[in-house]
């Protein structure tokens, strides 16, 4: 017995001819996955340099949509990837003089680096749009750290490969004689790789597109809740259902020394105005709503407050990473933005926020607080 070596490995599945055509789509889901996902990092952060548009309604609906679609679309890609290249692993070095050891011991390690930031994104991106968190780390902070790793290691790579990636296309796909045995072609492998990369693109779309959803068997949570609407955390995973059924419930709007209460009664006595506007989860589903209630703006008006003023808002979960956010003033100047009391033209169901909402135009659904307590204006 002795260790394979490249050599052993004959098929013509394996090598740059395939390497070199999956390379290019995998390259593409990554730069697409990298920047949506720098985009939903900085929509998430709490005080913005640049602030965050809130035009379109959809963007970020379509963004985020992008993100998890191209990141399931990267499974089957990566995986076929690796089948054509990892005969290298057993690959010797050429020469045995210490500069060239040092050479191919370098380009080893940036592969396993590449590999393993690869996988790491995948898997918890996967995990985490399907809800299951097997890990104690927190997934945004991990996932946006790791995610500059692994586009650094795909920029090198690509810069090492790009000779031999130009090399292997100016040849036809086919260009040595048909192994003995192969039983699937070079073309035969492509064309179950672009099927793979559709069917799951097809699988997941469904949570993003409506008329998908029927055939999209992985999408998380694409038609169901009530009032038409996916639920992400259900009242009583909040623990709010006593406080936000509570009768003598009220919505506190802070600015200094001015405040005021407002019961359910109170809001629904303001003018009311309707928008229609997406809740567009960073998992990756989204769904449309027609919201009604009340304008942030015409709230903080209420108090004297400035425009341009960014707003703290709380809700009454008394745990848990969602439970205030910062609507920042672009956010809360905005007339779209609403403190919504009902969904589709009927009372908010208590699982999407009853008895107050926030929606807001252009922004990650984890940051449309439901079950609202207080809004605070920021000095
Ligand atoms: N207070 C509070 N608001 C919240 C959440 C939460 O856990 N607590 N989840 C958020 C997330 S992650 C999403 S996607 C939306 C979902 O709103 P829906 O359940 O009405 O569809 O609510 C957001 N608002
Ligand atoms: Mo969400």
């Amino acid at each position: 017995m002795r260790a394979p070596r490249s050599e052993d490995f004959t098929s013509p599945l394996h090598g740059p001819a395939l390497a070199s055509r999956v390379g290019p789509a995998l390259g593409v889901c990554f730069a697409v996955c990298f920047l949506t996902g720098l985009l939903s990092h900085y929509a998430q952060q709490p005080s913005q340099p640049v602030p965050f548009p809130t035009s379109p309604a959809w963007g970020y609906r379509l963004t985020q949509g992008l993100h998890v679609v191209t990141g399931t679309a990267a499974v089957p890609l990566l995986l076929v990837k690796l089948w054509t290249v990892y005969p290298r692993l057993f690959q010797r070095p050429a020469r045995l003089d210490l500069r060239h050891l040092a050479l191919t011991a370098l380009e080893r390690l940036s592969v396993l680096v590449l590999v393993a930031s690869a996988v790491f994104m995948l898997v918890t991106g996967l995990a985490n749009a399907s809800q299951w968190y097997p890990w104690s780390f927190s997934f945004r902070t991990t996932h946006y750290a790791v995610a500059w790793v692994a586009i650094g290691a795909l920029v090198l790579h690509v810069a090492v490969k790009l000779p031999v990636v130009r090399d292997a296309l100016r040849r036809p796909l086919d260009d040595d004689p048909p192994a003995r045995s192969a039983s699937l072609s070079r073309r035969g492998l492509l064309r179950a790789t672009w099927l793979a990369a559709g069917v799951a693109v097809l699988a997941t779309a469904g949570s993003t597109v409506p008329w998908l959803r029927r055939v999209s068997v992985l999408g998380v949570r694409s038609g169901d809740g009530p009032q038409g609407l996916p639920i992400n955390t259900s009242a009583a995973a909040a623990g709010v259902t006593g406080t936000a059924t509570a009768p003598g419930w009220a919505l506190t709007v802070v600015h200094g020394a001015r405040s005021v209460r407002l019961t359910r009664a109170d809001l629904l006595a303001l003018e009311q105005r309707t928008e229609e506007l997406p809740i567009a989860c960073v998992e990756g589903w989204s769904a449309s709503g027609t919201w009604t209630g009340v304008r942030v703006r015409d709230l903080l008006d209420e108090v004297g407050a400035p425009r341009g003023s960014d707003v703290v808002v709380r809700s009454l979960q008394r745990s848990g990473p969602y439970r205030t956010t910062v609507l920042q003033a672009r956010f809360a100047d905005d007339d779209r933005t609403l403190v919504a009391l009902a969904l589709g033209g009927e009372p908010l169901a208590l699982d999407h926020g009853h008895p107050a909402r926030l929606i807001a135009p252009n922004r990650p659904g984890v940051l449309q607080t439901k079950w609202l307590d207080r809004l605070e204006v920021l000095a």
